[in-house]
């Protein structure tokens, strides 16, 4: 029997479970891309918050393409359980706070109904890095972002609000991008003025674009959580999410309208999200992407197993502290080498099975801000950066088939126009073509 509604009840004592009446509150949220981080990160801040005193926040979910989400979370009410692994044992909770699914391909009306819904607030984002549709330089590719985009669906929901004259909205990006709120805000107007420039004034007035650092680790789920899961619970549960105990989500104070009080549940609301957010992707996403790399080429499948390989442990403490530390302007009370040993203890939690193969995918879309802007700062200062070469030679290799027998194919979305191009070559001039003035990738790291 699946989870649902219906049995929330019947759960076993130690399931912790939303304490609020779910149907009594309203929607307030709109996210594209529904996958197990956003399931395990902000949904859970704000089921955190809903079973407090705050009311109105009910998530839509939307999957632009895949049913699979739909397929795991309607059926059950839009109930999961989240199940928090360590060391030192399990914690699995319901959480409440998503209520419907919707396929953006397959019901385009109900998408566009929910964005130009007067008590929508927030429409958030984790669709990726790729899921930006950027061109080369990291300006809008018109060509990438079609009608299937979620640009186009949220550009019609804008526009029937503007129409209606109801409030804007906060557009709230959750990927790894550096700055992504400012990424978004420019990449939104770069649609509108394409479809429709006379929503440009209202949109650039009437809704705003925080930049956000979020940070929970969560692995894909696996068909042997689910059994454990259901074990556990006792009911089948197809959208259960494992993640961490630790979880960090920092937000620029910047919003159009009405906002849940995540603060009160552990997220942080600044005036500037920059040094949070460049530590995190230089040091963590920097750290991460090198164990997946170098960490597959050394046999390894988990990052638990990549960080107690003591070669490896050398090559990400040299990474985090010499080479991106030296290049992140902290805020104050910031500490980058407190930060650095609570991410080595992060990365070594063995209930995880955190796989390297996860984290190696669409490097060619991850690596400009995990690794470039510390080389290219370096660079400037006269520093060599040994760990990142390393690491991008490792990718190199992974690029050029390394993993395929044991992995099937790279999976990137430049893996073809990659491979033919990285014929053997040395990682200094592999950077300078992939990612140089005249590169494949975004130019210019190396001049800013
Ligand atoms: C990882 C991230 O898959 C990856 O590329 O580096 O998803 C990482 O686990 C999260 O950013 C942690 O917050």
């Amino acid at each position: 029997m699946r989870l649902s509604a219906d049995n929330i009840a019947a759960l076993p004592s130690h399931v912790a479970r939303p304490s609020y009446q779910r149907t009594s509150r309203g929607y307030g949220i709109v996210h594209f891309g529904i996958g197990a981080f956003h399931r395990a990160h902000m949904a859970w801040y704000t089921d955190l918050a809903m079973n407090a005193d705050q009311q109105d926040w009910a998530i839509t979910g939307v999957s632009l393409r895949s049913p699979d989400v739909a397929a795991q979370l309607n059926p059950q009410d839009g109930l999961y359980t989240l199940t928090e692994k360590s060391a030192a044992g399990e914690a699995t909770r319901v959480i409440g706070a998503v209520r419907q699914v919707l396929v953006a391909a397959l019901d385009r009306e109900a998408v566009t109904a929910e964005l130009a819904a007067p008590e929508t607030q927030i429409v958030s984002f984790t669709v990726t890095e790729k899921g930006y549709c950027r061109a080369a330089d990291g300006s809008l590719d018109p060509s990438l972002a079609g009608q299937d985009s979620f640009y186009a669906f949220v550009a019609q929901g804008l526009r029937l609000r503007h129409d209606a004259g109801l409030s804007g909205l906060t557009l709230l990006s959750c990927d790894n991008l550096a700055e992504n709120g400012r990424q978004l805000q420019s990449l939104m107007t770069a649609y509108l003025g394409i479809h429709d420039p006379a929503l440009l004034p209202w949109f650039e007035t009437r809704c705003t674009c925080p930049s956000t650092m979020v940070d929970r680790i969560v692995p894909a789920t696996t068909a042997q959580d689910l059994a454990q899961v259901a074990a556990d619970i006792g009911l089948e549960d197809q959208g259960a999410v494992m993640t961490e105990p630790f979880s960090q989500w920092v937000i620029e104070d910047n919003f159009a309208a009405r906002r849940p009080k995540w603060e009160k549940h552990g997220a942080e609301l600044v005036a500037d999200v920059r040094p949070y957010e460049t530590a995190k992707l230089r040091m963590l996403n920097g750290a991460h992407s090198l164990l997946a790399y170098c960490g597959l080429a050394r046999g390894h499948v988990f990052v638990h197993e990549a960080v107690a390989d003591q070669t490896l442990a050398a090559l990400v403490k040299q990474l985090m502290l010499d080479e991106a530390a030296p290049t992140i302007r902290t805020a104050p009370g910031q500490n980058l080498r407190r930060y650095a040993e609570d991410l080595i203890a992060r990365f070594a939690n063995p209930a995880l099975n955190h796989r390297l193969i996860q984290i190696a995918m669409d490097g060619s879309q991850k690596i400009p801000q995990r690794w470039l802007e510390t080389l290219g700062e370096n660079q400037r200062a006269g520093q060599s950066c040994p760990a990142i070469m390393a690491g991008i030679d490792a990718w190199i290799c992974h690029l050029q088939g390394s993993n395929e027998d044991k992995y099937g194919p790279v999976m990137d979305p430049m893996a073809e126009i990659l491979k033919t191009t990285l014929r053997p070559v040395d990682p200094e001039d592999a950077v300078l073509a992939i990612f140089g003035p005249a590169g494949l990738i975004s130019g210019n790291w190396f001049s800013r």
